[in-house]
């Protein structure tokens, strides 16, 4: 059967990477919105805020002080989400309560010292020192023998609650596999023992030969809206060659992940000329030592934005209680982002229209 059919009706679609299902609502799109309106904050234009904990030269909300940094800047969260020494304590009742601690560390990593500029905007050298600090970053977390995840990820914008509009991200590393990353593990592991290849492999040559939902790429990565998408602009960004991590990474590859990693991103922000916000981050095998055949490194990037730079998404009701829903087919959001171009708008000419 052609996927054409199935554009205008309701129908499910399955995630293979989480092994669940997506209903998408095509029908839908048009429905009228009298809900909650966002208001987005103007973007920062000072390229020092004095007020801010991640600029060069100033006190964070901990007491510690910020050192003048010229590149990218990594430190220990001053609030942790996890702590390294924990007394490792288990609590079970009849298998219904059950608890243990949880061992771990928290980084953050400033994108560069300037307050004002955002991942879109930012040069092939800038973009490839904060490529290069996630590998090295990566690479010494993993190293710590209790460590078994290193999951960096970044929240833009104040929609998707981050805390301060200085660009940068976090790494949470602890000693136990979180819920989502245990998911693909799993199904990595189960379609690599059942078909003796790569899911993300075959998934990414399927979709290249399709073309229906590929955004961009280069020599090393390409960006797709994965056909079980939930979020409306959500898209993979995924490497071309079967590597399982950042830091198996050539010079050359760094280079590309920082350019396929902008061009996504501006074409975010051209969607509604905005500050576009979202949650983004990588996806990584456990970090054991043993060799991960069936891992292939990737991102996916989560925006809540729906039709406009007011209107979000919302997870709630059905989503709750129910299974994710999207009305938006994924097709139709990959051709919006491959419309929207890759000029940033703040850097077109004026009356210049050339996307
Ligand atoms: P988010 O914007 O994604 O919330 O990340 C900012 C992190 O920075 C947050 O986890 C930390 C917060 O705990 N932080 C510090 O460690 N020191 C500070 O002075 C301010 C913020
Ligand atoms: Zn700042």
């Amino acid at each position: 059967m052609n996927l054409e059919r199935l554009l205008s009706t309701p129908h499910k679609r399955f995630n293979p990477l989480l092994r669940e299902w997506v209903l998408v609502s095509p029908q839908r799109t048009q429905r009228p919105w009298q809900g909650k309106v966002e208001r987005l904050p103007a973007p920062p234009s000072l390229t020092y805020d004095p007020n801010c904990y991640l600029c060069p030269g100033n006190k964070r909300a901990g007491g510690k002080q910020t050192p003048q940094y010229t590149g990218t800047y990594a430190f220990d969260n001053d609030f942790p989400a996890l702590l390294p020494d924990v007394e490792p304590l288990q609590y079970e009742k009849d298998g219904l309560l059950v608890a243990q601690t949880d061992r771990g560390m928290c980084r953050v990593l400033c994108f560069s010292p300037r307050h004002d500029l955002t991942f879109p905007r930012m040069d092939a050298p800038e973009l490839r020192g904060v490529v290069d600090a996630w590998a090295e970053q990566f690479s010494e977390l993993a190293e710590i023998p209790w460590v078994r995840n290193v999951q960096i990820f970044e929240n833009r914008g104040e929609l998707m609650g981050a805390s301060n509009p200085h660009p940068h991200c976090q790494i949470w590393a602890n000693a136990t596999l979180p819920n989502l990353p245990a998911r693909e593990d799993e199904s990595l592991l189960a379609y690599h023992s059942k078909k003796h290849s790569c899911l993300l492999c075959d998934y990414l040559q399927l979709e290249m030969r399709r073309n229906e939902r590929v955004v961009c790429q280069n020599d090393a990565f390409a960006v797709v809206v994965p056909f079980w998408a939930v979020w409306p602009f959500e898209t993979l960004v995924v490497s071309k060659h079967h590597i399982a991590s950042l830091d198996q990474l050539s010079p050359a590859e760094r280079g590309f992940l920082g350019d396929i990693l902008r061009r996504i991103t501006v074409r975010y922000d051209n969607l509604f000329e905005t500050a576009f916000p979202y949650s983004m981050g990588f996806h990584q095998p456990p970090t054991n030592g043993q060799p991960h055949e069936a891992w292939h490194l990737h991102a996916h990037y989560f925006p809540p934005l729906l039709r406009s730079a007011t209107v979000r998404k919302f997870m709630v009701g059905y989503e709750l209680l129910a299974s994710p829903q999207r009305d938006l087919t994924p097709e139709a959001a990959a051709t919006r982002l491959l419309e929207a171009g890759e000029v940033h708008y703040l850097d077109r000419a004026p009356g210049d229209n050339q996307k």
